[in-house]
């Protein structure tokens, strides 16, 4: 799973890609590569809980690949503000990250030269929506030459009328994740990779003194910009680069008088990880505590496959039990007890938050 980071040039991309990989990359380093790609942890306190438990030897959290792509990068052609090459690299993503600039500094400047949230986000979706819409065009066309061939007439004449349907929600504005796929058209989605059928997250870069109103802040864009698969959620560059540099005891104190309950940065990674369709199984025990990404709906045979190819393939049954239930009662026998602890075959459809013991062939 991979997901890039896009937004306007000084919106808080690189300050936000740093903070999340607590690695404080050189500026020139940045400018020459093209793009930075860190590996980062999902936390979940969930798995800190077993850990606490079962003090394993190794505690292994689901992970997720992020991408910094630089900045944006102007195209040639007039009216439009993406070059072809930027694009590219934001579609081989499996998600978005918009990082809008909410935060006021005049020392920063703004390429739009003021500060408004809902026109950037509106922005990049209309980039977005141009560049899907050109894509269908250019589809039209080599459909037209496929359909000539008797061979491959029947597919292009399928292809037809998505595209057909694709067109007509993008003309009027809608973007491709507000439809509803399914068979061919799911297929063909994840072929081309239409930008406006990602997953989107907008991480509003908010001012330190608007900490207690954050919330509040968030719920009026999210008035305006609604949607499937679209999250707006707020965070602090500057304040999470600052704490990513205290010690444990200074941190506490620091985010007990802002009044930060969570980093928002682990809040936004998972809210991503959601917003993906992801969830998590454990696997728990003294050697190894350990998250498994999974999606929504994947059932018992497929979670074992995660872990090894031969537990899918020899999958018998998989023994479950609840992190909710866990919790109460502490250990498997007890759990046993109180019935929460159960046998299950292939078929079940594996919950946010299980347990999981695969029993194999
Ligand atoms: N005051 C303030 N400055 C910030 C904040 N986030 C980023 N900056 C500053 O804005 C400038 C641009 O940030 P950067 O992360 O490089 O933006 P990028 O162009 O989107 O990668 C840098 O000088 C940051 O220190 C913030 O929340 N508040
Ligand atoms: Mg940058």
């Amino acid at each position: 799973m991979q997901i890039a980071i896009v937004g306007l040039p000084y919106s808080g991309k690189t300050t936000f890609f740093q903070t999340l990989t607590e690695t404080q990359l050189d500026q020139h380093t940045i400018q020459r590569h093209e793009a930075n790609i860190a590996t980062v942890k999902v936390q979940d306190k969930r798995l800190d809980e077993f850990t606490e438990i079962f003090q394993p030897k190794k505690k292994v959290n689901a992970t997720i690949e992020i991408v910094d792509l630089v900045g944006v990068q102007k195209s040639e052609k007039a009216g439009s503000m993406f070059n072809t090459t930027f694009l590219t690299k934001v579609r081989t993503n499996d998600a978005l990250i918009h990082v809008v600039r909410g935060f006021d500094d005049e020392s920063v400047p703004h390429p739009e030269g003021s500060i408004n949230v809902i026109r950037d986000i509106k922005l990049f979706e209309d980039e977005f929506l141009f560049a899907d819409l050109a894509f269908v065009e250019s589809r039209f066309e080599k459909i037209e030459r496929e359909m000539g061939k008797q061979k491959s007439k029947e597919q292009a004449l399928k292809e037809k009328e998505i595209m057909k349907k694709w067109n007509e929600t993008l003309e009027k504005g809608i973007p491709l994740r507000e439809r509803e796929m399914h068979d061919e058209e799911l297929l063909l989605a994840k072929n081309y990779q239409p930008l406006t059928a990602k997953p989107l997250l907008v991480a509003v870069n908010l001012d330190e003194k608007d900490i207690s109103r954050a919330e509040e802040i968030a719920e009026a864009i999210r008035k305006d910009i609604k949607g499937k698969k679209i999250r707006i959620e707020p965070f602090f560059a500057k304040i999470e680069k600052e704490l990513v540099t205290l010690e444990e005891e200074e941190k506490k104190m620091f985010m007990e008088e802002y009044g930060i309950k969570e980093s928002a940065l682990s809040r936004l990674i998972r809210s991503a990880y959601r917003l993906l369709g992801l969830q998590s199984f454990f696997t728990v025990g003294e050697d190894e505590c350990r998250a498994w990404t999974i999606h929504e709906g994947d059932n018992a045979q497929v979670a074992a496959g995660t872990i090894h190819t031969d537990f899918f393939n020899k999958f018998i049954r998989a023994e479950v039990t609840h992190y909710e239930d866990f919790m109460k009662y502490k250990t498997f026998a007890k759990c046993k007890e109180h019935g929460v602890f159960r046998l299950e075959g292939k078929e079940y459809i594996v919950k946010d938050g299980d347990i999981l013991h695969v029993r194999h062939g």
